[in-house]
């Protein structure tokens, strides 16, 4: 899957049938805050309530075989050897969206292998945090004590893509005031008016991955919403919403490729010099390539 795109298609058609039953969970926060050390600890803690994990951990900025990847390995070292822990670390191979890609159908791998919790670890960096909060079913994002920390959330809109917040490091100065301002950021955010049915309320949890202190209160919560997941029509409307816009972005790919394919190397290029010499507009020129396209399809 993460290597040949081209027979990806056929293995997730064949595995979809036996995904579903894990649940995906997207841990994601700035460098540095604790990440993979949580995803160690919560792992083992699911392995101590006789659960299965597997671990995806993503990093979309080292090099191939960057340091963070090793350090990651080695971190997870202790969880090596359970065969009810799978472990698989990605390193960027070009665009964010291939490595969403990627990352998406190799949790569908290990969700149709059958491991129960399939944790997601992404560098907080924006566009990969919105994927991974598209692919997760939830999403814990992980702050860490600090100056700025709160403007920093409010900018990357953490606010509100978050089901849990961890603040992590909790042994250093500043947790107290860092918890607070997370939970006065999460109490300015919208409350939908009708209440139905019950909200979630995304708790601000304290931890200290090293030591393991607050990581079973964390997947209590993470626990908490899973219920909440299953039970919850809102839940499975946001699925829904999921599903809609994973066949959009499949089906742009797709007529993009066939239009592509259906386009002469000869006309794209004298094309390309048509647009370039102003005596056409690139979105007319769009429009003639398929015009052209649908035409051939008759
Ligand atoms: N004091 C303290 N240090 C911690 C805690 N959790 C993690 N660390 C340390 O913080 C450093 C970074 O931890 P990582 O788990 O690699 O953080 P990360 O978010 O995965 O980092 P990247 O993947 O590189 O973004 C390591 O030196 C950890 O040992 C904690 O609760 N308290
Ligand atoms: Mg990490």
């Amino acid at each position: 899957v993460e290597n040949d795109p081209s027979a990806t298609r056929e293995i997730i058609a064949a595995l979809y049938p036996h995904t579903g039953g894990g649940h995906v969970l997207g841990i994601t926060g700035a460098p540095g805050s604790g990440k993979s050390t949580l995803v160690a600890a919560l792992a083992a803690e699911y392995r101590r309530r006789g659960l299965s994990v597997g671990i995806v951990a993503v990093d979309p900025s080292s090099p191939y075989s960057g340091g963070a990847i090793m350090g990651d390995r080695i971190r997870m070292r202790e969880l090596a050897g359970d065969e009810g822990v799978f472990i698989r670390s990605m390193a960027s191979r070009g665009s964010l969206g291939g490595l969403a890609r990627a990352t998406a159908d190799t949790v569908r791998v290990l969700d149709a292998c059958g491991y129960r919790r399939i944790l997601v670890e992404t560098v907080g960096t924006g566009q990969a945090e919105i994927d991974i909060a598209r692919t997760a079913h939830t999403t814990l994002v992980v702050h860490m004590p600090g100056a700025g920390d709160e403007i920093q959330t409010l900018k990357a809109g953490i606010i509100e893509i978050a089901d849990i917040h961890v603040v992590n490091k909790a042994d250093l100065a500043g947790a107290d005031r860092a918890t607070a301002a997370l939970r006065a950021l999460r109490d300015l955010a919208d409350e939908p008016m009708d209440s139905s049915e019950a909200l979630w309320c995304p708790p601000v949890l304290r931890a200290v991955a090293t030591t393991g202190e607050g990581v079973p209160e964390t997947v209590d919560a993470i626990e908490d919403h899973v219920a909440y997941w299953g039970l919850n029509d809102r839940a499975r409307e946001r699925e829904r919403a999921r599903a809609a816009a994973e066949l959009e972005g499949v089906l742009r790919n797709e007529l993009l490729r066939l239009a592509m394919e259906g386009i002469s190397p000869e006309r794209w290029r004298t094309t390309i010099e048509d647009v370039v010499a102003r005596r056409i507009a690139p979105y007319h020129a769009a429009h003639e390539l398929l015009r052209t396209f649908l035409n051939a399809q008759d």
